[in-house]
């Protein structure tokens, strides 16, 4: 049978989790599947879970795990003919737990970026809500100012992308995460990345993927 390889990538709020994904979806062929792609699919849907995930969503408060892990892992085992990235899920040890008794991880990529350059990349960051794609004014602006490149349309900025949200999603993060952190510690699978610029990071990820993938 043939060998799939399976990665996630966790990470902060801002911290590039996305960003880097896309690059490694590109670079190495694997699907990439966000949580936060199909909870805005879920919104959008209108249906009786997309409004209570809407409800969770718009705080910054995670959707709780038995919501979560009914909306990803029908799809994960739709996926399971393909190697995959996923950004965003697991997020919690009930979670990670859930997905370890269906796919065993081979490898998991933690970013760590210091709270003040998320702040400044989170206060830069403006989206297209229809898409759901992300600008930032600095690092990956619109051609157009305000604009959304595909569509025209007016780009926005979240309200849990300001000062007083990040930090409370920040600490969320760190609790919330530690546990997951130290269960894919212990299986070998964990590979930490500390930097305040992506493109820093990237060529480290670049390496160490195709180190892994060639094994
Ligand atoms: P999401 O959608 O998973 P977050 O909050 O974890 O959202 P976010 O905001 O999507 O994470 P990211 O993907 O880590 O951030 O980072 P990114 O978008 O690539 O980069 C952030 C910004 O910085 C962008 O503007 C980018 O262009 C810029 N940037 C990147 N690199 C650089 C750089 O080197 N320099 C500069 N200057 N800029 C850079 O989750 C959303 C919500 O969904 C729920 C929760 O409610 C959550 O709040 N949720 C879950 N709930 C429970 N369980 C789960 N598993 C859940 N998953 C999602
Ligand atoms: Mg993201």
């Amino acid at each position: 049978m043939a060998k799939f390889f399976r990665a996630a990538i966790m990470g902060p709020p801002g911290s590039g989790k996305g960003t880097i994904s896309k690059r490694i979806a590109e670079s190495f062929g694997l699907k990439y599947l966000s949580s936060g792609h199909f909870l805005r699919e879920s919104i959008a849907s209108n249906s009786e879970a997309g409004v209570e995930v809407r409800s969770y969503v718009e705080r910054s408060i995670l959707v709780p795990d038995h919501v979560m892990t009914r909306l990803m892992l029908p799809r994960l085992q739709e996926m399971s003919n393909y190697s995959w990235l996923l950004d965003g899920f697991p997020r919690t040890l009930t979670q990670a737990k859930e997905l370890n008794s269906l796919f065993q991880l081979d490898l998991v990529i933690s970013l760590n970026i210091p709270y003040e350059t998320l702040k400044d990349r989170l206060n830069d960051r403006w989206i297209h809500p229809g898409s759901g794609r992300v600008y930032n004014m600095g690092f990956n602006p619109p051609q157009v100012q305000g604009k959304d490149d595909i569509t025209g349309e007016p780009l926005i900025q979240h309200d849990d992308d300001k000062p007083e949200a990040l930090m409370a999603r920040l600490r969320q993060y760190k609790d919330v995460a530690k546990p997951v952190i130290d269960l894919y510690k212990s299986q070998g699978v964990l590979h930490s990345f500390s930097g305040t610029e992506t493109d820093r990071i990237w060529p480290y990820i670049n390496s160490l993927l195709t180190a892994k993938m060639q094994t």
